[in-house]
């Protein structure tokens, strides 16, 4: 790949799982003709298909007077130009009046199996229209920051909406970071306001949220009031004139707030994630395109139907959380399951306890879940009433078509369609993606795409890939909940996503599109690394890496791992006179916890006397991740390498870590 080759393919599913009868009749999309029916129609006539789902499926202060402009060259997209809306209003306000006012927005599930709380839509509102007046009163204006640090408490939930209900700007940072990340997060986007919470329990270990906070504010920041939420009743600090207590603001709030009417194009939120180089980047979504991706999709890809139980697992700090937590189901009026806690505990049947308890109907994971509960046996599923469930979806990464079966086997209890979606914190909304009740599925296929999206898949000079031939995914024009661009950054917007294939969204991963049209998502070609579903930047762990006092140079490369999917695989050489020890190991790795957080955890560490360099001092990675991967022996061209012997050095190097 990275030397200009076609990507192989190798992948041969040959299973397909028809949409039963009885699922069809009663979905949204009833079939594979209606499905093509409409696909054709959002891609001729995205003006007449766009519009009229918008006015369907939104409230709209004001209607828009441009549906939807693309400028390729400087790559400005906008939807809905001239229209009027809030995004609260659509989550909240309109379902009061039609007939949802006393139904469940939220139901939230506390990591204690007895803390349950139950907001109905007008519960919810009232909220959110407190802290809306809580964010007011401390100056909170229209086009604001405000960085959000929280575990999954329906706060987090209240603080989104009410920032969309005045106009301000969330950048939600997820609790897994360390305050390192936090504090860059902040500094890029220039919040003034810091919502957190004391801290949270993750199974049997404590989260210091406001510890860390406390840490990410130290050295001045744009920062001026932080307002913590009493989670654990944990020993906690509070800066006398800066921090301020939730509870204590909201007592003090009005119950209404009126919403302000936002332009389509006006930035909903910014949510930093990883690419190939630097810094994360601030990915900035706007209202309304946002607002309609999110929920059209929710609700033909889940089949949403109004008295269904729908969960999804991510936390809120991802991109799946926003859009398929809060954002898609509020908007179309769901019951949306919030969970605060773990899978495995207080045992490995959470999962399976909390669809019994609830009866969840919809139910949203990730492969690497799926793979840890598999490893527990069926019998922890199959002990607990699962009948509830009619739809099952995957997100992250490839599914493997044996957590696939698994999955349809003992969970869907072989009733279930599964709905394996692409897409990215980029796109909004979901890509590519069964829709259930039509398009018969292919177990580790996303398959087809959802409407007004052209996906291709093309080779490295930018002509298109053959059937069944790998190559890089890009998507050739804009759908509404498409990123808009990269915070203060929109030369970076064009660079990363517009120029590899000029006028082409590129989308970083790998992929083949087979016989029938489906679309086999084949991984990344770029730095990121997915680790149990969250994406990192080998950039950001590399350069935690290099800031040890230790270390001279580090590279991290993917492997290949039975539950996480991928784990981090670190080479490092250190500088010179340094030893090279376990204990060192050990620090190494505290340290980049430290720096980024515990999702970046390296498994493996590997010293070093150099890296293997092109003689333009460029690092091959192919090369170590052949190493890692213990696949050296199909390295491939070594010549262009400053100093080949450096090669059997590495891979000695390995032997003996595996050997250990
Ligand atoms: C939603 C999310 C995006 C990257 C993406 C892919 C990978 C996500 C799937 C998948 C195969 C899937 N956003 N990815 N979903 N690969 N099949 N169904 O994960 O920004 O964090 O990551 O995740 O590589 O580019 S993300």
């Amino acid at each position: 790949m990275s030397d200009g080759k076609t990507i192989e393919s190798v992948m041969e599913e040959v299973r397909r799982f028809p949409p039963s009868k009885e699922f069809s009749e009663k979905a949204y999309i009833k079939s594979m003709e209606q499905y093509r029916e409409m696909y054709r129609q959002s891609i001729e006539d995205p003006e007449g298909f766009w519009g009229k789902i918008a006015s369907e499926e939104l409230h709209w202060f004001s209607k828009w007077t441009n549906l939807h402009s693309w400028d390729k060259e400087n790559a400005i997209i906008k939807w809905f130009e001239g229209g009027k809306l809030n995004v609260s209003y659509n989550c909240l306000d309109r379902h009061l009046e039609n007939g949802r006012k006393n139904k469940a927005a939220i139901i939230w599930q506390g990591e204690n199996e007895d803390e349950v709380k139950t907001y109905t839509y007008q519960q919810l509102h009232t909220e959110v229209c407190r802290f809306a007046n809580v964010l007011r009163s401390l100056g909170v204006k229209k086009g604001d920051r405000v960085s959000i640090y929280l575990p999954m408490i329906p706060e987090l939930a209240i603080a989104m909406l009410a920032c969309a209900r005045i106009g301000a700007i969330h950048s939600i940072v997820f609790g897994g970071f360390s305050s390192e990340s936090l504090k860059d997060r902040i500094a890029d986007c220039g919040s003034k306001i810091l919502i957190t919470a004391d801290g949270n329990h993750r199974g049997s270990k404590f989260v210091p949220l406001k510890a860390n906070a406390d840490v990410a504010l130290e050295k001045g920041t744009s920062i001026e009031k932080v307002i913590v939420v009493n989670r654990a009743g944990a020993e906690c600090p509070m800066e006398p004139g800066r921090d301020i207590w939730w509870h204590e603001e909201m007592a003090k709030a009005d119950r209404s707030c009126e919403p302000v009417w936002c332009d389509a194009e006006d930035p909903l939120f910014i949510l930093y994630t990883s690419g190939s180089t630097g810094k994360p980047k601030g990915v900035v979504h706007t209202t309304a395109g946002y607002l309609l991706g999110t929920c059209i999709t929710f609700k033909y890809v889940f089949d949403y139907h109004e008295n269904d139980t729908y969960w999804c697992t991510a936390d809120i700090g991802w991109i799946t959380g926003h859009s398929y937590i809060v954002y898609g189901p509020l908007c179309a009026g769901a019951t949306t399951l919030m969970f605060e806690g773990i899978p495995t505990y207080p045992q490995v049947d959470r999962f399976w306890n909390i669809i019994e308890k609830f009866k969840v109907n919809i139910f949203y994971t990730a492969p690497t879940a799926i793979r840890s509960l598999m490893r527990e046996g069926e019998k922890w599923p199959q002990s607990r009433d699962l009948s509830s469930l009619r739809v099952l979806g995957s997100v992250g990464e490839p599914i493997n078509p044996e957590a696939w079966m698994w999955f349809h086997k003992y969970v869907g209890n072989e009733r279930c369609p599964i709905v394996d979606t692409w897409w990215q914190t980029e796109t909004g909304s979901l890509m590519i993606t069964p829709l259930p009740g039509a398009i018969t599925t292919k177990p580790g296929s996303a398959t087809l795409p959802f409407f007004g999206v052209v996906p291709e898949v093309v080779k490295d000079d930018g002509t298109k890939a053959g059937v069944n031939e790998g190559g890089y995914l890009c998507i050739t024009r804009p759908w509404p909940a498409i990123m808009r661009t990269v915070w203060g950054q929109h030369e970076r917007f064009k660079e990363i996503y517009w120029t590899r294939f000029p006028g082409k969204y590129f989308t970083g991963d790998s992929a083949r599109c087979d016989e029938d049209g489906y679309y086999w998502i084949m991984g990344r070609v770029d730095d990121v690394i997915k680790v149990s579903g969250h994406r990192i930047g080998a950039a950001e762990v590399e350069s935690a890496l290099v800031s040890h006092h230790a270390v001279a140079e580090a590279a991290i490369v993917p492997v290949p791992h039975p539950i996480k999917g991928e784990a981090i695989y670190a080479f490092v050489t250190l500088k010179a006179g340094v030893e090279e020890t376990d204990q060192l190991r050990k620090e190494l790795i505290a340290h980049v916890r430290r720096e980024v957080g515990p999702i970046a955890t390296p498994e493996v560490i590997q010293f070093c006397p150099g890296m293997p360099k092109t003689r333009s001092g460029k690092i091959m990675r192919r090369i170590l991740r052949k190493v890692a991967t213990g696949t050296a022996e199909e390295l491939g061209d070594t010549s262009t390498l400053a100093d080949p012997g450096i090669v059997d050095v590495l891979i000695q190097g390995s032997k003996a870590l595996h050997r250990k």
